[in-house]
């Protein structure tokens, strides 16, 4: 069986832009690379959710890598936030520019890792029996990518289609003429909803937690905006340093409790028409922490649902009762409008919970509703589930989850003591926000401490208890005084795992100012890594 091991300097788990920085930066640094994709192709995230009406509310140029002029200037985005095609298209350039493609085993999934402490590499297992001895494991497998699929009684019987909108099929999805329900109002609910109800005979929300959805407003580009663009890069990245979010917004940088009124309403208007993220990133200071500021704000969007739902009871069922950006705010092009048509309804899961499934529908309050299609909205096991569903065993056959059985433990998102060589992309406690941003800062540091490595003829390297011990200590201590802390478990917040039933409770993000992370990251980085442990044994 030993003989039959590949040996490599480093495995890659993920093709999408974490993965692929991964493969890029390690290729050219002359080791030898085997990336691993459960996909058909790279994209990641953006291979997956192919649902009608995907898109970011990141801007599309700061949604890109940045380490090549060259290949920025190549590329051309048409709009100011890409649909899911146009970003898929943009990762599959990039993997064409740089050849990453053969760096690849596509329809591949890892199913295990193991350490071996005595050959001092992870053996990598795939499902289709491949197994790799690799120096270094990095795990780029994203923060929305293990979809969560609820276990409700009978769901397996339902005759009809069911679809999870992050495994949507590549060949779609006809929901012309068809009795459809949606279960889920998060942003993949919310996108969706509006294409499919034009499309539907009728269509039944399934809604637990209603959202604060902002509107969408996507400029398309022309070559002079593309110029300017261009022209502005620097500006725009400092614009993105200086954002907590690594988001090309300006915040007020105020309290809004600071302004009049009419200052404060002004501020949120002119956020409103912009759309998408606006509202939580171009305008208070003090909504993440000050629940008389964040009042304002969920005051306002609350105004607007009631002036765009006509029917009083149908806004009301919508309206959010919790802290403004408490859940994760997302954005839809004509989502409240949407029920002002006359072929949709909405279930209120918080007064009748869905009691089963049944061969032509749900049971819902006793009564049976027929359905031809289910769409799950459900969401993700988000930012940890991809990880701990690896089976990735560190030191004397310990299993990541159960390090993390009571939320990740880690050093700066990056690694695991016990957990030599491993190294994740994104991973958790990192920042929220653009994720490419965070991607870079990743494989650079990355890339960095493996040259460490081999600069010292080290074999091993492994983050400090006392590092990750005092890392842990200040994700929960920026965690304490936020409103997602007191109010994110009530309404199954992701950013604090509350969605997924069993999953701890515990801050998933790092919540501090994404360049204060940046800054800690460098200095680890500058300094020689100190909070490591290389070894020649
Ligand atoms: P989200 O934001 O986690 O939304 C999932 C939705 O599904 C949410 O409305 C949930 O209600 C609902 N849900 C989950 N499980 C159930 C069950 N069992 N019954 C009824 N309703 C349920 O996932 P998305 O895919 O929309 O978005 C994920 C991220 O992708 C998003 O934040 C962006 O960053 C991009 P709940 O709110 O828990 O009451």
């Amino acid at each position: 069986m030993q003989s039959s091991i590949r040996n490599v300097d480093a495995v890659v788990v993920g093709a999408g832009f974490a993965g692929l920085d991964a493969v890029r930066r390690l290729r050219d640094r002359g080791l030898t690379v085997q990336g691993f994709e459960a996909a058909g192709g790279v994209g990641g995230t953006w291979y997956w959710n192919r649902y009608p009406g995907a898109r970011t509310d990141s801007k599309s140029y700061i949604y890109c890598y940045t380490f090549s002029a060259e290949i920025r200037d190549e590329w051309k985005w048409s709009e100011l936030f890409p649909t899911q095609q146009e970003v898929l298209a943009y990762l599959n350039f990039v993997a064409d520019r740089l050849d990453l493609r053969p760096l690849f085993n596509f329809n591949t999934t890892v199913v295990s890792a193991d350490w071996d402490d005595e050959g001092t590499h992870w053996i990598v297992r795939t499902h289709d029996g491949d197994v790799v001895a690799a120096k270094y494991l990095i795990t780029a497998v994203g923060i929305l990518s293990a979809p969560h699929r609820p276990q409700i009684e009978g769901i397996d019987t339902f005759a009809g289609q069911i679809v999870h909108t992050g495994r949507w099929p590549a060949e779609g999805v006809d929901v012309a003429g068809k009795r459809v329900a949606v279960i889920g109002s998060g942003s993949s609910g919310v996108q969706l909803l509006p294409i499919v109800a034009q499309q539907a005979e009728h269509l039944t929300l399934l809604q637990r937690t209603p959202n604060y959805v902002s509107q969408f407003n996507s400029p398309k580009f022309d070559d002079s905006d593309r110029q300017r663009i261009r022209d502005e890069h620097d500006t725009i990245q400092e614009q993105v340093r200086a954002n907590p979010y690594a988001q090309a917004y300006t915040l007020a940088g105020v309290s809004a409790k600071e302004v009049t009124e009419a200052e404060r309403r002004a501020v949120y208007e002119a956020a409103w028409s912009a759309g998408g993220l606006a509202m939580a990133m171009a305008t208070f200071a003090d909504l993440g922490i000050d629940e008389e500021s964040n009042n304002t704000a969920a005051e306002f969007v609350r105004a607007k649902i009631h002036s765009a739902v006509k029917d009083p009871e149908m806004a009301a069922l919508l309206t959010p009762d919790y802290p403004y950006g408490v859940k994760r705010v997302p954005t839809s092009e004509g989502y409240y409008d949407t029920f002002n048509r006359d072929n949709i309804n909405v279930v209120d899961l918080r007064r009748t919970p869905i009691q089963r499934f049944t061969a032509n529908g749900i049971v819902v309050g006793g009564e049976e509703t027929a359905f031809d299609i289910v769409i799950l909205a459900t969401g993700f096991d988000a930012v940890t589930g991809a990880l701990t569903r690896l089976g990735i065993r560190g030191r004397g056959g310990k299993a990541l989850e159960e390090v993390w059985a009571d939320g990740p433990w880690n050093y700066l998102g990056y690694a695991v003591p016990g957990f030599p060589n491993l190294f994740s992309m994104v991973g958790p406690t990192m920042p929220a926000g653009n994720v490419p941003t965070t991607v870079e800062i990743n494989g650079d540091w990355i890339d960095r401490i493996i040259a460490t490595a081999q600069q010292r003829g080290a074999t091993t390297i492994e983050a400090t208890i006392e590092a990750a011990d005092a890392w842990r200590s200040e994700v929960l201590e920026l965690n304490a005084p936020l409103l997602l802390a007191k109010e994110g478990a009530r309404v199954n917040s992701w950013f604090i795992g509350a969605n997924i039933e069993g999953k701890p409770i515990s801050p998933l993000f790092y919540l501090g100012h994404a360049n204060d992370y940046t800054a800690r990251s460098t200095e680890e980085r500058d300094k020689g890594f100190p909070n490591f442990t290389f070894s020649d044994r």
